[in-house]
Parts: C-alpha cells; structure tokens; sequence
C-alpha cells in the first residue's frame, strides 16, 4: 500500500525549527517514504536488516549525524540528529536502530574517547556505511546492570588478550568493528575496537525474535581474542565511558519514537475516516474519537519535550537524568499509541497491510534497550531523592 504519511504538528512546532532543520527533516521524510516503506514490511517478514539502504542513510548524514565533516560526519546539530532519527524510526525501528547504534555507539566513543590515529581509521569509513559498526555492552547475566560484566582483557605485552561473550547485539552478524566494553585485570572497564577477522572473535546471530525483525541481533564471542593494543579507547575509563554513548543514543530514541507514534496515528486516523460500520465513518463515534484526540496529545507533548532537551543538548546542558524522562515517556507514549491505533485499525489492524503491528512489536524492544522502563524511573527517582534504588542494600 502506498506510504501517505502526513505528519501531525498540531502545536506548529516547525515555526520552533530553522530552515535547515525542515530541510533536513523533509529530504529524509522523503527518502524514508521512496526507499523505506515500500521494502520494510517485507524484509521485517524475512528478519532481514536491508543492509542496501546503509548508503542512503550514510548520504543523508544518518551515520553520524553531529560528528565533525573533517571524519566525515555531517556536522549537524542535535535537533537535526533528532529529527533524522524521528523519520528512520518512522519508517522503521530497525532502520534507526541501525543509525543510532553506528552513529552514537560507535562512532560517538571513537570519536569522544579515542585518539587520531583511531578517529582517521575507523570515522570516515563508518559514516559513509562501507563498514558497519555494533556495540557491545549487555553480557548474558548482565543487562541493566553493566557494571557486573566479565568480560575482560589481559595485559600480554604486545598485545591484549580479551575473554568473554556479550549478547542482544544490534548488528553483531553483520559488523566489521566492534566498541567492547570489558574490564582491564583491576577490574577497570575500558573500549576496544575489535575487528572482524580476529582469531577467536564470532559473531553468532540470535534468531526468532517476534521484534525488530528488520534488525539483525546476535553476540559477540571473545575465545583468546588477541587485540592490538593501538585499539583501546585511550581517553576514557570507567563505566561512565559506555554510559556517555548511551546518554546520545537514548536521546535519539527519544525523537525516534516520536516517528514511530506518529506513523500509528497518521494511519489510524485515515482509516477511522474511510471504515465505515453502522453506515458511518468509525471517525464519528466518541470512543474512536477519544483514542485519536488522546494520542494527539501524547504526540504533540512528546514534541515539545525533545525539542526542549534538543536545545539543551545544544548549548551542552542536558543531563542523563532529562535524557532518560525523554526516553522513558516518548517510548512509552509511542507503545501505548501503537495498541490504540491497532484497535482502531480492528482486524487490519494486525496484517502487514498497516504499519501498526510492526511498530508496536518493534517498541517492545526500543521500552527495553538503552535502559528499560523501570530503569529509567529509577535514574529519575533517584535524581529527585537523592536515593538509589538499583540495588536493596
Ligand atoms: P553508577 O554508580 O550510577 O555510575 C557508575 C559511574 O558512571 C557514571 N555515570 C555516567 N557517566 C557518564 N554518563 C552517564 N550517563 C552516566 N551515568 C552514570 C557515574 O557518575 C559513576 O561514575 P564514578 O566516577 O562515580 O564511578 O552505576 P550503577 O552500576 O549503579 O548503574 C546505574 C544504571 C543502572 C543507571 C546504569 O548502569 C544503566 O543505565 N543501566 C541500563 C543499562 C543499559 O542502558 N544498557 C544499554 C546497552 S546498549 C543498548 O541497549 C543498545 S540498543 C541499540 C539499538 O539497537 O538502538
Ligand atoms: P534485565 O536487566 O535482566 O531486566 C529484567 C527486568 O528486571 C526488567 O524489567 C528490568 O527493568 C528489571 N530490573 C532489573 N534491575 C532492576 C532493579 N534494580 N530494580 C527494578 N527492576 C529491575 N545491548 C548492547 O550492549 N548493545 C546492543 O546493540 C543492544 N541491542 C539490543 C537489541 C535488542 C533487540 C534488544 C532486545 C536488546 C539489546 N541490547 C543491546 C540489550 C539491552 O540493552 C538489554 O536488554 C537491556 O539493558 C535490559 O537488560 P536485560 O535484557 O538483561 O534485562
């Protein structure tokens, strides 16, 4: 079914956005429409990631959206990168998927916390898509608590040794490089590039997932891997170093599920306005009526919520805790829109005809990743309190 998407700006925030941001938005709304939509339902039913459209985004400056022009990012501020990651995730969570993890996840840490030598070798390649990058952090028993991770790596002269598995990798089976996060033998967590080839590095993939099935995911197995030293990230350590890239990734998902939602609600309410039942358009009944103003709001909230945090980021102010608000509501706000726009779309509601069912399965893992649900509550509790309340002492 042709893409008619008409976006919902009910509180015309476009007059908050600058000439390029429009421009920005609309050359990717309109790729999103000509290359996205046509293929996603299909790849999504195959679990395929259409590992053909790395270039387009890669032109778009999807790939590393606010990294300097001199490594071959774009250059762009960070309401351009929001509004970049709102259409992908428009067309698709795996698409932004893709996106936020090469650029804020890979490229941000080689960037922030690597040297020149790095910078020059693995930037350029990565943002114009010849080499896709993953992110490992989660290992098997340690998911909301990264800080528990055994993965390690030892010192043996001319090289590393790293030892361990991660798991639930965005773009593990396809990638040439890999961020890994793993402790040194005090325990001090460091980033490694590790590069496809290695002896000893796998990449097994994770099948039968029921979301973000256009998005490859799999591990990442480190057996006696020798790693160069020249590729640990030499600038920063600890484990506030992989939770800097999450701050940008989990602000990308907050404009990201902004697109999703969207998407839900522009198709809901063209439907409820042809469906006819009872000799009227379904738009005509209160009970519809109340599930599209509802999602409105919600949308047109979450708006003024990322730009707001958009300008903050700008000006170097946003903090983790505005971030994972962001993340946690917009999410949430995009899930719970998904299951009111599928109930509207009735039995449609759950073929591959409408986008519907494929965005709310895909929010299933975006409330997950980056932080779940919970987990951002808990940053914002503790934020206001002053309490953490991660661990019951
Ligand atoms: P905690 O003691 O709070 O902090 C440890 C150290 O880190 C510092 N820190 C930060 N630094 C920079 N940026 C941040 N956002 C930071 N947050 C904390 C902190 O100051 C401290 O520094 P220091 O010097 O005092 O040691 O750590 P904790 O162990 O209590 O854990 C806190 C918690 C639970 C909030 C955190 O670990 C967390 O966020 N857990 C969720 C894990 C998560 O989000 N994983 C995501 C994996 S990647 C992914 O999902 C990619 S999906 C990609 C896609 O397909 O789009
Ligand atoms: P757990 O941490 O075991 O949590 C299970 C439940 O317990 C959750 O409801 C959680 O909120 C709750 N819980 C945990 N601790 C507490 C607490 N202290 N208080 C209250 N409740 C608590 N990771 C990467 O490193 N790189 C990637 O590229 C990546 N891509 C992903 C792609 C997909 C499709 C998915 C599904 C995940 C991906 N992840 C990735 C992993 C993701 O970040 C983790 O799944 C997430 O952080 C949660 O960890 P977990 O699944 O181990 O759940």
């Amino acid at each position: 079914m042709a893409d008619r998407f008409q976006a919902p700006d009910y509180y015309q925030i476009d007059d908050l956005l600058t000439e390029e941001h429009k421009l920005i938005r609309n050359t990717v709304r309109e790729w999103v429409k000509k290359e996205v939509s046509p293929i996603i339902e299909d790849y999504a039913q195959k679990a395929e990631y259409p590992i053909q459209l790395n270039k387009g985004i890669a032109e778009l400056g999807g790939f590393g959206p606010y990294i300097p022009t001199e490594y071959g990012g774009a250059g762009l501020d960070q309401i351009s990168y929001g509004l970049i990651m709102q259409e992908l995730e428009r067309g698709d969570s795996g698409i932004r998927s893709a996106a936020s993890v090469q650029s804020s996840l890979v490229m941000y840490p080689i960037y922030q916390y690597g040297n020149e030598e790095q910078r020059k070798k693995y930037l350029p390649k990565l943002a114009s898509g010849e080499w896709v990058g993953s992110f490992g952090l989660t290992e098997p028993d340690h998911g909301s608590n990264p800080g528990g991770m055994i993965t390690n790596f030892k010192d043996k002269g001319d090289h590393y040794l790293l030892n361990g598995a991660k798991m639930w990798i965005t773009n593990s089976p396809i990638c040439d490089v890999a961020v890994v996060w793993a402790k040194n033998e005090e325990g001090r967590i460091h980033g490694l590039v590790v590069e496809r080839g290695m002896e000893g590095f796998t990449t097994p993939e994770t099948h039968g997932k029921w979301s973000l099935r256009a998005s490859r995911t799999g591990e990442l197995v480190f057996d006696n891997v020798k790693v160069p030293k020249e590729n640990l990230l030499p600038n920063k350590s600890g484990l506030g170093a992989p939770l800097g890239c999450l701050d940008s990734a989990r602000y990308g998902i907050a404009w990201g599920a902004i697109g999703a939602a969207m998407d839900c609600y522009d198709s809901a309410l063209r439907y409820s306005k042809e469906r006819i039942q009872f000799d009227r358009p379904i738009a005509s009944y209160q009970l519809v009526q109340k599930k599209l103003a509802e999602m409105l709001t919600e949308i047109t909230k979450a708006q003024l919520l990322v730009w707001r945090l958009g300008q903050l980021k700008n000006e170097g102010k946003a903090t983790t805790q505005q971030i994972s608000m962001a993340k946690r509501n917009n999410v949430d706000m995009a899930l719970k829109i998904a299951r009111e726009a599928r109930q509207i779309h009735g039995g449609m509601g759950i073929t591959g005809e409408y986008p519907i069912m494929r965005h709310m399965m895909n929010l299933e893992s975006v409330i997950t990743y980056e932080g779940t649900h919970d987990i951002h509550l808990l940053i914002t509790g503790m934020d206001i309190t002053g309490i953490s309340a991660f661990r019951v002492d």
